[in-house]
């Protein structure tokens, strides 16, 4: 053994080395966004959580990062690999989930389907409009009585000569108050001729006559994040305003496939800063004469904390790199989303220990991740679903019902 070899002690932050298996543009894409999270971010984001305040202000600029469809290619997106996209998700999580949250949903629920199965015009008018953050976009799939299983929905859409009308409501929908275009999914009606009674994907702009949307208020996860029920009341749209390329709930569940592979990283991001701001805690603040860091207790939590973000980032990566690779499988994205968001919460509840008292306070991240994690936990298909998804690879039986 050499004299280096000998001494290079793992680094308690990068303990397996992973950083190295980043490229150069990787980790400038990583260390971007991560300067700008600290600078535009980190100042003020407890008090936007207490305060119930997303930041639209900072929309634009996550436009000029390229962080908006940023792993989508042409009409202004960046057209970033699937590895960097997981590393921006990551940052910016490691902020606030809600952050993750509006690029999640502007870049693979509401673009990502209008770059996928969009006409022409529909791209034209809006992916350039959201990849720069002049316009926000949201995504309506989940309403009230159908969240799991959102095959049960009950909006409709109903041909009108030329048009569309659209009714029903949408629940639990991120940016819907703020969205400039909403990404609906509604039922034709059965006697609607070549498309009857298959679900199928609107493009509405909010500006629509019938169209409204309600805060849902009280929130206490995922405060700095919009969360709105859009109404859909007689909602007149053109024919044109379907997306021509795609019909069935393979429409909605592909996107929600882009979605749910950013989680798989940005959960990590949360997770990272509870795990580091623990460390931190534990080694300056003194029980019994000694730091929290000295008990044995405090070091089995930390090196379990450790263990789960290590495995998580190689699951994250792995996962990137098959995406890349045109190899990723939907079940492969449920294995990660449920892996690494059910360890990420773990983490953070630990992590919270170790704070004691202080953990419960706005001044440390701790408790703001532990509660928008409990948001990520259920959204983007709850673990129980994620569980049944990858029960059904090994069984080859659906239990969803
Ligand atoms: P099933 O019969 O299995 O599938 C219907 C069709 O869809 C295809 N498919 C997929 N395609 C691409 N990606 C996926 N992930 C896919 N999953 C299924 C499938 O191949 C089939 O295609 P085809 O052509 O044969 O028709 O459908 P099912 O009704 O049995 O549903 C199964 C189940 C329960 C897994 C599905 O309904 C589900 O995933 N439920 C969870 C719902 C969910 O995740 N909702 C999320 C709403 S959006 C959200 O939460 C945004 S949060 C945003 C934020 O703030 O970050
Ligand atoms: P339910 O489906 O009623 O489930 C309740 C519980 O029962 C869960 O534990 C679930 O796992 C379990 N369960 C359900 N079915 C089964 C089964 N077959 N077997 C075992 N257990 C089962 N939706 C959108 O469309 N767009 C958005 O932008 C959006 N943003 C969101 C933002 C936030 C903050 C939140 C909290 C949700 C958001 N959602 C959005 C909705 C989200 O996708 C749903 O909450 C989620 O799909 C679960 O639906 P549900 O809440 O109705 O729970």
């Amino acid at each position: 053994m050499t004299t280096a070899t000998r001494n290079a002690l793992p680094d308690a932050r990068d303990f397996l080395g992973i950083d190295a298996l980043l490229s150069a543009e990787e980790r400038l894409v990583r260390d971007t966004v991560r300067d700008f999270v600290a600078a535009r971010v980190l100042p003020n984001i407890a008090q936007w959580f207490e305060a119930g305040h997303f930041p639209r202000e900072l929309v634009p600029e996550l436009g000029k990062l390229g962080l908006l469809g940023m792993h989508l290619e042409g009409y202004g997106c960046a057209g970033a690999s699937a590895v960097q996209y997981g590393l921006a998700c990551r940052e910016l999580e490691a902020a606030d989930s809600g952050l993750r949250s509006f690029v999640s949903v502007q870049g693979s629920l509401a673009m990502f389907p209008i770059w996928a199965y969009g006409s022409d015009e529909q791209k034209r008018t809006w992916l350039p409009a959201l990849a720069s953050g002049e316009k926000i976009g949201c995504f309506g799939l989940t309403e009230w009585d159908f969240g799991s299983d959102p095959a049960g929905m009950r909006t409709a859409a109903r041909r009108s000569g030329s048009d569309y009308i659209l009714d029903g409501s949408k629940a639990w929908i991120t940016n819907g108050g703020i969205a400039d275009v909403a990404v609906v999914w509604a039922r034709t009606e059965p006697e609607n001729g070549t498309h009857a009674g298959e679900i199928r994907g609107f493009v509405v702009p909010t500006d629509s006559k019938g169209f409204r949307t309600q805060p849902i208020e009280r929130k206490i996860s995922l405060r700095a994040s919009v969360t709105s029920e859009l109404i859909l009341e007689g909602c007149r749209v053109p024919a044109g305003a379907m997306l021509p390329g795609v019909g069935g709930l393979r429409g909605p569940l592909s996107c929600l496939s882009e979605a749910r592979y950013g989680i798989v990283w940005g959960a990590l991001g949360a997770a990272r800063t509870c795990f580091e701001t623990a460390l931190d805690y534990a080694k300056t603040r003194a029980q019994f004469g000694k730091p929290l860091a000295s008990f044995q207790l405090t070091q089995e939590k930390l090196v379990n904390m450790m263990l789960e973000l290590q495995k998580g980032l190689l699951v994250a990566l792995h996962l990137g790199r098959m995406k890349d690779a045109g190899s990723l499988a939907p079940q492969h994205v449920s294995f990660g989303k449920l892996n690494n968001v059910r360890e990420a919460l773990a983490i953070c509840r630990e992590a919270r220990t170790i704070l004691g008292a202080s953990g419960i306070t706005l001044e440390y991240p701790i408790i703001r991740h532990m509660n928008n994690l409990e948001s990520v936990l259920t959204y983007e298909g709850t673990s129980e679903i994620h569980t049944l998804i990858l029960g059904q690879v090994l069984t080859g039986i659906a239990a969803f019902v």
